[in-house]
């Protein structure tokens, strides 16, 4: 299925729930960092549009994507987010580089929303080449970064929803 199928950055506003009561970290890799800002601030927007005051909003930058999990690991411990959006983009080079950042760094993001028991989103691109992460960043094929914080917003929910 391509991603144009898939294009969730056109969603309705008013529909995302109330992030007023809700607090998130986001650790931001600095590798393609033209492409992770925009990602940043796709996340960042639908946050505070959602209600979402800035104090509640805690950026951190690591190196790379490989640095991401361990960066979510201090902000869930540190900083008690209700969830923590991890964003990246990874670009294939020559090497198997790609592979083992992509495939360790997934892994680690999930292990850690399960461990935590809180949301731990992979706004990481893994594109083959630049025009296609440009295209997720705000390009033909909307911002992931927007979907990355729905999809935050809409977990906190859920899981609230279940306790009580
Ligand atoms: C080294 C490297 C390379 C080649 N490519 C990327 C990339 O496309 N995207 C990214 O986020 N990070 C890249 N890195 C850096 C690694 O994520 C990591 O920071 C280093 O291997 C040090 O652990």
């Amino acid at each position: 299925m391509s991603s144009s199928d898939k294009n969730l950055s056109s969603f309705n506003v008013d529909s995302l729930p109330d992030a007023s009561t809700m607090r998130f970290g986001i650790v931001v890799s600095e590798w393609n960092t033209e492409i992770t800002e925009r990602l940043f601030k796709g996340a960042k927007e639908i946050l505070k549009n959602s209600g979402c005051a800035d104090e509640n909003i805690i950026r951190l930058n690591v190196p790379g994507s490989f640095e991401l999990p361990l960066g979510a690991k201090w902000v869930l411990e540190k900083q008690l987010p209700d969830a923590v959006i991890c964003i990246g983009c990874v670009i294939q080079g020559e090497t198997k580089h790609f592979d083992f950042i992509c495939q360790a760094v997934s892994e680690a993001i999930m292990q850690l929303g399960l461990d935590y028991k809180i949301p731990v989103i992979f706004g990481v691109l893994t594109t083959q080449n630049m025009q296609q992460a440009i295209d997720r960043a705000g390009g033909k094929h909307g911002n992931k970064g927007i979907e990355a914080a729905v999809t935050a917003i809409r977990m906190v929910q859920l899981k609230r929803s279940l306790s009580n």
